[in-house]
């Protein structure tokens, strides 16, 4: 099985921390669709990755069907439930760390054109999204161990990854003073050895 994928991205690092999770072997392709000459078209005619080539030479991209093809390899543990609703709410958060991240990633982007033709109101509309996201993942998490139910599931590592990135962009945006169980949450899913084996490297 083979990965392509940037060191930075943290939708490669969701599945990343997947197959390290599940003990999954893998190369890792290290291709990043910024850089001039990659070949990250080649394997997803969208040119973003992650993409994922497996054994048999089936492409699949975009991070959660990716992510549903290694559950499909049956490899413990399951980092969804069995019931299928249960699956369809541990998406839905998926889908809502996935949603902040994109925000970030449009206004990281933003702030990479040149001064003049930065345009303040698209950075406030995406860090709208970012702040309510946050909230909403703060009242959901509580008390409660993990995003989900009462185990370790792929919204948890969804939300570690784009937080962990996020931090890694922008080291001064403060999203934990606010969100004390959030950020207790996510300190605690970044000490798994999974996490530390995939820190973002410039
Ligand atoms: N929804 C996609 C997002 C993937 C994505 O946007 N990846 C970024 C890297 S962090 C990328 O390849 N960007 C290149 C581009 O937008 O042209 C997923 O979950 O896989």
């Amino acid at each position: 099985m083979k990965l392509i994928g940037s060191l930075t991205s943290p939708y490669v690092r969701k599945i990343r921390v997947l197959l390290l999770e599940k003990g999954i072997p893998f190369e890792f392709v290290n291709d990043s669709p910024w850089e001039p000459g990659n070949h990250v078209a080649e394997f997803n005619p969208l040119g973003k990755v992650p993409a994922l080539v497996t054994d048999t030479g089936e492409i699949f991209f975009d991070s959660p069907i990716l992510a549903d093809y290694l559950e499909t390899l049956g490899v413990y543990p399951p980092e969804l439930p069995t019931d299928a609703l249960e699956v369809l709410r541990v998406k839905q958060l998926e889908a809502l760390a996935d949603g902040i991240t994109d925000a970030a990633v449009v206004w990281l982007l933003e702030t990479r054109r040149a001064a003049e033709k930065q345009d303040a109101a698209v950075i406030e509309r995406q860090r709208g999204k970012m702040e309510r996201g946050l909230d909403a993942v703060e009242a959901r998490l509580g008390s409660h161990e993990f995003l989900y139910g009462g185990q370790f599931s792929r919204a948890d590592i969804a939300m570690a990854c784009g937080l962990a990135w996020i931090d890694f962009r922008f080291p001064a945006y403060d999203w934990r003073s606010s969100r004390p169980a959030l950020a207790a949450h996510i300190a605690r899913v970044l000490a798994r050895p999974s996490f530390e084996k995939t820190i973002p490297v410039a």
